[in-house]
C-alpha cells in the first residue's frame, strides 16, 4: 500500500511541476512596465510573479541568505552580478535557448564583470545626474557635484537612497575613483557627506519622479529614466551630467543558480529581447537599450534625446560602477553611520 502510494505521489508532483506555468521574476521598482508582463502571459501562458526590489544590497542579501528563494528571473547591476557570479549565486546560461540574442549590441556585450556573458546580458543601462527645477534653481549654479555642497541648497536636496550612488559623488568630489577601495578614501568620501548632511532633505529611491513632478523638491541626483519620465510632466526640471565626472551602469538580467522554472525563465528573457518589446520597455522606464534595433523603433526626438541615449562624446567623463570586494562593507559601515546622523 505505501509503496503504490509513493508512486501515486512521484506521478502526481511530475504532473504538477509540467504544469506549473509560472516565472518568478525579481526585479527593480519602476523598471518593467505591467503592459510587458500582460502581453508575455497572453503570449505563452506562463503567468508572470512579479516582485520589486530597491537595491542591489536588498536583492543580494535575498538571494545570498535563500539561493532557493524561488526567483526565476532578476535584474543586477553590473557591479552586483559580478560578486553573484564569484559567489556561486548564478546559473550560467544556455546561449542556445535565447535565439533572441543576436539583437543585443556587442558593444555592451563581453564586459570585464562578465567576460563571456556566461551569466547575463545587458538588460536597461543608464546614467546618474542632478535634476534641478528651473523655476526655483539657476541651473548655471550647479554644473559639478561638489556644488551641491554650496550652502544655497541647505535641506534642499534629494539623494538617492543608494549607498555605492551617494559615495561617488563625495568620491569624485574628492578626484578619486567611484569604485575606490583605499580604506582612506572611503572615510575622506564619508567625511564629505557628514558635510553634506545639512543639505540633505531625504534620501529616496523609488519615489523619485512623483517628487520632482510635485515640486516637493527642486534640486538632487537621480538616474536618468526617472528624469525623462519626471520631465514630461514637469517641464521646468533640467538635467546636468556634472562636469567633473559621473557614473554609468549596466543593470543586467541573470537567473539564480536554483531557478526553479528555467525553461520559462528562459522563455522570458528572450521575450523581453525582442526589438518591440524592448523598445516598450525603455520608452515606459526612461533608459537605454541595449538592443540597437529596438532604439530604431522609437520616435526620433526621443531616439535623439541624450538623456534616454547618451552620446559617446558625454560618456567620455563617466566611469562605469564595478564590483567593490570586500570594501562593500566598509561603504556598508559608513553609510549606515551616515543615515544614523541623517535621520
Ligand atoms: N527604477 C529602477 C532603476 C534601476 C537603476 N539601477 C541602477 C543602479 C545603479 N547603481
Amino acid at each position: 500500500m505505501k509503496h503504490i502510494l509513493s508512486i501515486v505521489l512521484f506521478f502526481f508532483s511530475i504532473a504538477i511541476f509540467a504544469s506549473d506555468q509560472v516565472v518568478n521574476v525579481y526585479n527593480w521598482s519602476n523598471y518593467m512596465p505591467d503592459s510587458v508582463l500582460k502581453q508575455f502571459e497572453h503570449e505563452t501562458g506562463i503567468h508572470v510573479n512579479y516582485s520589486i526590489y530597491d537595491s542591489n544590497e536588498t536583492m543580494y542579501a535575498k538571494i545570498r541568505s535563500d539561493p532557493h528563494a524561488g526567483y526565476d528571473v532578476i535584474f543586477p547591476s553590473s557591479y552586483y552580478l559580478q560578486r553573484m557570479i564569484k559567489g556561486n549565486l548564478l546559473h550560467q546560461m544556455d546561449k542556445s535557448k535565447l535565439t533572441n540574442w543576436r539583437y543585443l549590441n556587442p558593444l555592451l556585450l563581453n564586459q570585464p564583470f562578465d567576460p563571456h556573458n556566461d551569466y547575463s546580458l545587458p538588460y536597461l543601462w543608464g546614467t546618474t545626474g542632478i535634476a534641478f527645477n528651473s523655476k526655483y534653481i539657476k541651473g548655471d549654479s550647479i554644473q559639478r557635484w561638489s556644488d551641491l555642497w554650496q550652502p544655497q541648497f541647505k535641506n534642499q536636496l534629494l539623494m538617492l537612497n543608494d549607498v555605492r550612488e551617494v559615495f561617488s559623488i563625495a568620491l569624485i568630489k574628492l578626484g578619486y575613483s567611484v569604485n575606490d577601495t583605499n580604506p582612506e578614501h572611503i572615510k575622506q568620501a564619508y567625511e564629505e557627506l557628514v558635510k553634506l548632511l545639512p543639505n540633505i532633505k531625504l534620501f529616496e529611491t523609488d519615489a523619485v519622479q512623483s517628487i520632482f513632478i510635485d515640486e516637493d523638491v527642486w534640486i538632487g541626483m537621480l538616474w536618468n529614466g526617472d528624469y525623462f519620465l519626471a520631465s514630461q510632466e514637469n517641464a521646468g526640471l533640467g538635467y546636468i551630467f556634472p562636469q567633473d565626472g559621473f557614473t554609468y551602469w549596466i543593470d543586467a538580467v541573470a537567473m539564480p543558480k536554483y531557478a526553479p522554472h528555467l525553461e520559462n525563465a528562459y522563455k522570458f528573457i528572450n521575450f523581453i529581447l525582442r526589438p518591440d518589446i524592448a523598445a516598450q520597455i525603455s520608452l515606459a522606464e526612461g533608459y537605454s537599450s541595449p538592443i540597437p534595433d529596438a532604439i530604431k523603433l522609437m520616435p526620433l526626438n526621443v531616439r535623439n534625446n541624450p538623456i534616454l541615449n547618451p552620446t559617446s562624446a558625454l560618456l567620455k567623463r563617466a566611469q562605469i560602477q564595478q564590483d567593490i570586494g570586500d570594501s562593500a562593507e566598509l561603504y556598508e559601515k559608513y553609510w549606515e553611520m551616515l543615515k544614523i546622523q541623517g535621520g
